[in-house]
């Protein structure tokens, strides 16, 4: 064990300060879905790596690996495989319902932005970690853990003020062989990463409020 550090001791002010100022930048973020070309500092990347590498995990088994892909060849190949599954969840394997709750969001089978846009973070969730000898050794609550990673990773991005659009085509198997990723890791989500489109819209949606999302008992 070692001793607590960077707790700072700050006043209920501040505190309540902080807490808004959060919230007022946070606000500020909306997934796009059309990106530039504009190149983007890896550094930016690999900082916003190292604040994901920080969230708590099960175990503190730490199970995200992160592909960042800036290669044209494999942004065009991810993008073909990726439009492959679309076409066909558009075209007949999504329920009506589904298809119906996507009509505000204006997406289609259509992918540009996953060659557009200077970075594709491909995250994968690893289920267990394999040694060097071959042993198999557990990892646990997986799922939550890479999605608390994700979170801090698109709120680093957005706090250095680049946009991101989670995308997730289903099924995301291809990805495994495209990266040829091992067999421990699965695709978890696809963060298109860079800077908005010059022009772009967002679509007219807004958030439940503090009411509706929660209880206070
Ligand atoms: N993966 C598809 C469909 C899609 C599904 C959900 I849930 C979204 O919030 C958005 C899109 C696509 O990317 O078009």
């Amino acid at each position: 064990m070692l001793p607590l550090k960077n707790y700072l001791k700050l006043s209920d002010d501040e505190m309540i300060k902080n807490s808004k100022d959060f919230f007022e930048r946070i606000k500020l973020r909306r997934t796009v879905r059309e990106f530039s070309s504009r190149a983007v500092p890896l550094k930016i990347i690999e900082n916003c790596l190292k604040a994901a590498g920080t969230a708590p995990s099960g175990a503190n088994k730490q199970p995200w690996y992160f592909v960042v892909v800036k290669s044209e060849e494999i942004k065009k190949q991810i993008r073909e495989a990726a439009e492959r599954e679309e076409r066909e969840f558009y075209g007949g394997k999504a329920t009506q319902e589904w298809l119906n709750d996507l009509k505000p969001l204006g997406t289609d089978a259509h992918k540009p932005f996953l060659q557009d846009a200077p970075y594709l973070i491909v995250i994968f969730e690893r289920k267990f970690e394999q040694t060097d000898t071959g042993e198999r050794k557990k990892h646990y609550y997986t799922k939550e853990s890479v999605g608390i990673a994700t979170g801090i990773l698109i709120t680093a991005l957005h706090f250095s003020g680049l946009a991101t659009l989670t995308h997730t085509p289903s099924p995301m198997n291809f990805l495994t062989d495209i990266l040829k990723r091992p067999k421990n890791e699965k695709p978890f989500l696809i963060l298109v990463t860079g800077y908005p489109a010059e022009g772009t819209q967002v679509p007219d949606i807004s958030k439940k409020n503090l009411e509706t999302i929660s209880t206070i008992i």
